[in-house]
């Protein structure tokens, strides 16, 4: 059975074990029939509280929450829908969003780390410098470099990993960085080789992007938050069914009232990074409703459209 790969994890329970392609190990466990248990965090809490309301109309592209439950001992779980639960031998792709990946608390973090560095000189042995090499890289360093690397920066968004039925997952796309390299990604890795299976999945997918596109320009989740590290997984199955949702709400946080950054507009940050902005220009009902028809019409270069025309095939 494969279980939602929920927070950017492609996730799979075979004979009890779990199998990821990124992201924290030990984040998940079964739960009830139609559910899977993720550690909790104040911040994802927060987040899946405010998309379960009835009127938000992000709620339909993200996974139900339940209820926070203690699994174990003093650890608390979010009981979340097992997206994949109704799926037949789903083919899962996990594409993180955004241009920028880390959490402005993590620019002042002066803190080194070796297995960072690690995973650098893994990427790329000539990326850190003698110093770094000798004691390790911070975070932010390896963020940006990952974001470079890959097509987060040029595209905003990136392929975190795919996973096709039974087979292994693959998470080798880090260094797809252009435009045509992530759609070759998109249309020989992930989709289906049968044009008529290939047609009807994109046919759909489209559809469901244009959908939380609208959702998106409806939110008001969306206009009084920003999301960081966030994904788009995408689904289909053996039947063609498919299906996208977004996931990943553990770095997504509201803006202070009266914020008046512009979604989509290029905001410079202390971090000294462009990065469109998710969150909205006030508080005031009115304001986010006309505010909310204007940026998605006027950002042809928005993620999700990105993402969708990658996928014509
Ligand atoms: C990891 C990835 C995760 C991040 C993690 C990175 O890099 O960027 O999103 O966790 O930081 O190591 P990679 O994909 O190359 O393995 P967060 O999203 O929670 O920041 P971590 O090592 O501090 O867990």
């Amino acid at each position: 059975m494969l279980v939602s790969p929920l927070l950017g994890f492609l996730t799979d329970i075979r004979n009890g074990e779990w199998v990821q392609l990124a992201g924290h190990m030990d984040s998940f466990l079964p739960g009830r029939a139609g559910t899977i248990c993720k550690k909790s965090c104040d911040m994802e809490k927060e987040a899946y509280e405010g998309l379960c309301v009835v009127a938000e109309p992000l709620r339909e592209f993200t996974p139900l929450y339940f209820s926070e439950v203690e699994m174990v001992e003093g650890e608390h779980y979010l009981e979340l829908q097992d997206l994949l639960a109704e799926f037949k031998n789903p083919c899962v792709m996990d594409v993180k969003m955004g241009v920028r990946t880390f959490l402005e608390s993590e620019v002042a973090k002066k803190t080194t780390r070796m297995d960072l560095l690690g995973k650098m000189m893994k990427l790329d042995p000539d990326e850190p410098s003698e110093d770094e090499k000798a004691n390790g890289i911070t975070k932010l360093r390896y963020m940006e470099f990952r974001e470079k690397l890959s097509s987060s920066r040029n595209l905003g968004f990136r392929i975190e990993g795919i996973k096709l039925g039974e087979d292994p997952p693959i998470n080798t796309f880090k260094t797809k960085k252009e435009r045509d390299e992530v759609a070759e990604v998109i249309t020989t890795e992930f989709l289906p080789s049968s044009a008529p299976m290939r047609r009807k999945i994109v046919q759909t997918m489209h559809g469901r992007l244009l959908d939380l596109k609208d959702a998106l320009g409806e939110s008001k989740f969306f206009y009084t938050h920003e999301l960081v590290g966030s994904s788009l997984l995408f689904v289909y199955d053996e039947r063609g069914e498919a299906g996208i949702w977004m996931i990943d709400f553990g770095k997504t946080k509201k803006v202070r009232a009266n914020c008046q950054v512009p979604l989509c507009r290029l905001a410079r940050r202390p971090g000294g990074i462009d990065f469109r902005s998710s969150c909205a220009r006030c508080q005031r009902p009115a304001a986010w409703r006309s505010a909310a028809r204007v940026p998605l019409r006027a950002v042809p270069s928005s993620q999700l459209l990105r993402v969708r025309v990658s996928m014509v095939p």
